[in-house]
């Protein structure tokens, strides 16, 4: 290892020409600057915190007295080196490690970083803005609250239920809506399912009913009731008990690779074929993809240095007592890593999947194993990658478009997402989102949508059973990608496809060209998808070119992406602003990692992407960071009840003169 023979070189100079005394001094001085061995089994710098150092963590913290014994893990996770550490790294050096937790007490909500070097906690800050997620026993809490509640009680009895053990207790986040008193409460606004005879308990609600409550004061603010509503008594079953199974089933596709799977795991580091990225999973956004590198002629090049979901919003449109405040931030209110789903192979993903487990820590501090939560597997999907004939000679020539998905699925409530990276081997990837789980409904008064003609009941959403109104409302899914095209010097470009019209010399009057604007600061990368105005947007190295002269660049391609109708004063629009872009282009700061601010959880909105873009900093030939809005309005279907179908919505991350031709031409034929 490179580091140890200069270590052991400077260390023969320090004995030939210092006195003993201060040899010790500089030996310690330099072992310190290298950081010492980990120690904890962390191969990588980007790798996740593992059980040991988890472990640990929780004995500093514990041990250091400035933690109270009865404060609750919110988040701890790996407080990453600098970027410049990260990239100057080779395999084998030594590296240093930190860990950030994010502890709720009494007192208020605390930031220890914590050195995995030194045991010793090196800063504690207080959160000044937005709370911590919700933590594991604090849906208990309020539900042991609210069923106690003599005003509930009433109003659970008026209703005909008697057993109020036999209602489910949801919380849900309440937002944010210009009150800072709500600021000194810990709120949850509590909605009450009846399941009754189904296993489905989201599919009957109990209408009219909701409850707040404050879960640092433990007690319930308020039950409000407006008036009973019918229970609904659908057919909402979904597991094979309650659906049966058709008679005319489709017979199974195997799949099988023969040969095993060509892309190997090593530590954290993923590789497959030109491939290689690092992978980790942490509370708060989930999947987490580093150093992403695609090797091109022996040449490793670096494509992102990151990527990850950033926060995901989802805001109902029913403005009624129970529902104006479900407009979730799932990332910061609920955590999609903690809302991981475990994966049924041969549903889920391919049987050939390799299922991997996560280790986080839990509400306690101390480490949890999330088994089976990731899913690495190769997929043929019957498409050719590329294809054709020749029209003189016939001669044929295809070729399989294989690809790489990584994938990991959140179930957040009543919803469950699909978050895949899928690897070509074009040097393409195509980030994907697929809804699926069960829509969000209210009972109400009507039977069907013509008695409700004149009440106005399914002016929010729409009639999906009798008495059941399943309320519209939208997904957006907002991504971080840190781009390193060749490095780190990059720059924006949006490419305008400028209609013009032609002089004379010419049959034809209009056609379009491209002109290219080069984004100079954050306000000119603020992009919608426009139809009638499009555009590429690309991130391109400053100065590399490829052997026809253009600058190496990745464009994102974006897929079918709404933005949110929410006025700009409405709270939860203020809370999750980037909502309004598809697109955003901010110089890194490795601070700045979630889009609605890193505590979303009744927070007001500041701290995310809006806030930090208002300075309109540089993002010309620096390092800079593109951040993707999948949108989609989801007016709710008959199709999608009980259960909804996958939705499955995506962008592309393309390489655009990054190569000098197709790099996909030598794939192996099928046979
Ligand atoms: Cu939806």
């Amino acid at each position: 290892m490179v580091i140890e023979q200069v270590l052991s070189q400077v260390l023969e100079w320090i004995k030939m020409y210092t006195r003993p005394i201060n040899r010790v001094v500089i030996a310690c001085l330099i072992a310190f600057s290298l950081g010492s061995p980990p120690g904890y089994g962390a191969t990588h710098p980007m790798d996740p915190l593992s059980s040991s150092e988890i472990s640990s963590t929780l004995d500093v913290l514990l041990n250091s007295g400035k933690v109270q014994r009865a404060g609750r893990m919110a988040y701890m996770r790996l407080y990453e080196m600098p970027k410049s550490e990260v990239l100057a790294w080779n395999p084998g050096d030594r590296f240093s490690r930190r860990s950030e937790s994010f502890i709720l007490q009494d007192n208020g909500f605390f930031r220890f970083v914590v050195s995995l070097d030194t045991n010793a906690v090196e800063q504690i800050t207080a959160i000044p803005e937005g709370q911590a997620p919700f933590v594991a026993g604090e849906y208990q809490a309020a539900n042991t609250l609210i069923v106690q509640n003599k005003e509930w009680q009433e109003a659970i009895r008026k209703r005909g239920i008697t057993d109020f053990n036999k209602v489910i207790n949801i919380t849900f986040s309440t937002g944010y809506f210009g009150d800072p008193a709500e600021k000194r409460q810990r709120l949850t606004r509590v909605a009450s399912y009846y399941p009754e005879d189904t296993p489905n308990f989201w599919g009957r609600p109990i209408g009219g009913l909701s409850a707040l409550i404050d879960l640092k004061a433990n007690r319930v603010i308020e039950v409000v009731d407006t008036g009973v509503v019918p229970l609904p008594k659908g057919t909402v079953g979904y597991d094979r008990a309650s659906v049966g199974t058709r008679s005319n089933p489709v017979n199974k596709i195997a799949y099988s690779q023969p040969g095993g799977a060509s892309f190997a795991i090593d530590g954290h580091v993923i590789r497959w074929q030109d491939w290689e990225m690092h992978y980790r999973v942490e509370q708060q956004n989930g999947l987490i993809l580093s150093n992403v590198t695609f090797t091109n002629r022996g040449e490793k090049r670096s494509v992102l240095y990151q990527g990850s979901v950033s926060e995901l919003f989802v805001p109902y449109m029913d403005p009624s007592p129970g529902w104006y405040s479900r407009t979730f931030i799932d990332a910061g209110e609920f955590g999609l890593g903690l809302s991981l789903s475990t994966m049924l192979p041969g549903a889920d993903c391919p049987e050939n999947s390799v299922l991997l487990d996560a280790v986080m820590a839990g509400v306690s501090g101390r480490p949890q194993t999330y088994e089976k939560v990731m899913a690495v597997f190769e997929r043929y999907c019957g498409n050719p990658l590329w294809r054709h004939q020749d029209p003189i000679t016939r001669g044929l020539e295809a070729r399989r478009n294989q690809e790489l998905v990584i994938r990991t699925i959140a179930t957040v409530g009543n919803y469950d997402y699909l978050l895949d990276w899928v690897f070509g081997q074009d040097g393409a990837i195509k980030v994907s989102i697929g809804a699926t789980g069960i829509c969000s409904a209210k009972a109400v008064a009507s039977r069907t949508a013509e008695e409700a003609a004149s009440k106005g009941e399914e002016v929010y959403g729409r009639f999906v059973d009798e008495y059941t109104v399943a309320v519209n409302h939208d997904h957006f899914a907002m991504y971080r990608l840190d781009f390193d095209v060749d490095g780190q010097s990059n720059q924006f470009v949006k490419d305008v496809l400028k209609p013009i019209r032609f002089n004379r010399d010419t049959p034809r009057r209009s056609g379009w060209i491209v002109e290219p604007h080069l984004a100079h600061s954050e306000q000119d990368a603020k992009l919608r998808v426009n139809i009638e105005k499009p555009a590429l947007w690309r991130i391109r190295n400053s100065a590399r070119k490829n052997a026809w002269g253009y600058q190496t660049s990745y464009a994102i391609r974006p897929g079918l992406s709404h933005i949110s109708l929410l006025a700009n004063d409405d709270w939860p629009q203020r809370r999750a602003a980037f909502s309004k872009y598809n697109l955003w282009v901010t110089p890194y700061d490795r601070e700045e990692k979630f889009a609605a601010g890193p505590f979303p959880n009744q927070s007001e909105g500041s701290g995310g992407i809006d806030d930090w873009t208002k300075a309109n900093r540089s993002i010309l030939d620096t390092d800079i960071v593109a951040w993707y809005s999948i949108g989609f309005h989801h007016i709710v279907r008959a199709e999608d009840w009980p259960m909804m179908n996958t939705a499955w919505f995506s962008f592309s991350i393309v390489p655009h003169d990054f190569f000098d031709e197709n790099p996909a031409m030598d794939i192996p034929t099928s046979d």
